[in-house]
């Protein structure tokens, strides 16, 4: 196994002025692999369009309007939270802004993002500085300002940004793709323009991480969502050192995870990232996964959003199964392995999350 770049435990023993609730939420103990009286859950996308409480607050704004509106941020996740009963809530956002502040053009028309993709290393070179973008983001930050005032004191924020291999696969891609071959292209014929693009977003993404944990944020989330498209060496080459940075500026006592989907062939690299929590999603065993994770390091996951589709029955018979693969082991968060679907009933999920509970309460 590889040297990891950091201590084990980056966010243990060092409180950065959490107030004790806080620190002592069963959530951040989880992240920090001790014991707890019941297994913490959230579900990743938790504040989308499965609500009808979002689908009310979208009718009032764009989906841009609502990321750069505070207030409005704060009612999405707070009523998510809420409704959920999770034991976090996750600030309202979206991974692609900081592209749009580096001057990547960015629109939400039909169903999904549309991006006007980079063309070539002069379009890089063009893009906006990197700390003035971060700054433009400020909202952002005040989303997680006003997401912590209404919340439990109990309760922590996440904040995210995308790790910078999935945000330079998007800005170059122009949207979701299925074979990522501009980016692989792209990385393997340009090394020095690819190089240059990941450092300027590896620079944006670590000033917008710090000042969400400045405002509140407990705890950090980085979404590697294209990640699996990579082979492992190359995500150890192209992709890995880019992460590990973000993940260095995360400031000390604050818990990051990090996750990213396919992932089962780079899960040991993802540990390598300096993280305190992987994200599993939902191909490998739970188990399997964390025992090939070095000790210590806690574990996100890892139902297949689709079970939340099935007959409450099964559905609860497998998340017992889940439950029951990891049990007695500290350091389990429950969520999904990717983001709660669009068709997913709301009750449903929060019946799930009370199963959670009630299931692993000692
Ligand atoms: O129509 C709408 O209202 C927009 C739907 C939507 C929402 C609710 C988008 C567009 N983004 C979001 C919010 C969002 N995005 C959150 C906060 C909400 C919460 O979790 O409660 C988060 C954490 C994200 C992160 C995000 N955005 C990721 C990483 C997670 C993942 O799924 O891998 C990605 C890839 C995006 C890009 C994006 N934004 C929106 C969509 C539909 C997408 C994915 C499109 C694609 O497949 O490329």
């Amino acid at each position: 196994m590889s040297s990891d770049p950091r201590p084990r435990l980056r966010s243990a023993g060092n409180r950065q002025g959490l107030p004790p609730a806080l620190w002592g939420s069963r959530f951040l103990r989880a992240c920090r692999g001790e014991p707890v009286e019941a297994t913490p859950v959230w579900l990743m996308r938790q504040a989308g369009r499965y609500l009808p409480s979002y689908r009310a607050l979208r009718t009032r704004h764009s989906f841009l309007a609502l990321c750069r509106n505070p207030q409005a941020c704060a009612e999405a996740a707070l009523t998510a939270r809420a409704f959920l009963e999770v034991d976090a809530s996750i600030v309202f956002s979206d991974i692609l802004l900081v592209l749009e502040a580096l001057g990547v053009p960015l629109s939400f028309a039909g169903d999904g993002p549309q991006l006007r993709p980079l063309a070539d290393a002069a379009a890089i070179a063009g893009l906006r500085d990197p700390l003035q973008a971060a700054a433009d983001l400020g909202f952002v930050a005040e989303a997680v300002r006003a997401t912590v005032a209404g919340s439990p004191p109990d309760i922590p924020c996440i904040g995210f940004a995308g790790a910078p291999f999935t945000l330079a696969a998007y800005a170059l891609e122009g949207g979701a793709s299925r074979g990522f071959l501009r980016t692989k292209r792209f990385l393997y014929a340009e090394p020095v323009a690819w190089q240059q693009l990941c450092e300027r977003l590896s620079a944006c993404v670590s000033a917008l991480i710090c000042a969400q944990v400045a405002a509140g944020a407990a705890c950090v989330q980085f979404f590697d969502s294209w990640a699996g498209t990579l082979s492992r060496a190359d995500y150890a080459e192209y992709a890995l050192p880019y992460l590990q940075r973000c993940v260095q500026a995360v400031p000390p006592g604050i818990a990051v995870i990090v996750f990213a989907t396919g992932s089962t062939h780079l899960l040991e690299l993802l540990a390598e990232s300096g993280a305190d929590v992987v994200g599993v999603d939902s191909g490998p065993d739970l188990l399997s996964a964390w025992q090939r994770l070095p000790p210590g390091l806690a574990v996100q996951g890892n139902l297949d959003p689709a079970w939340l589709l099935a007959p409450w029955n099964l559905l609860r018979a497998r998340t017992r199964e889940l439950l029951d693969r990891v049990r007695g082991r500290a350091g389990h968060i429950a969520n999904l392995g990717h983001g709660v679907l669009k068709d997913t009933d709301p009750w449903q999920a929060r019946a799930w999350v009370r199963y959670v509970h009630e299931a692993t309460r000692r």
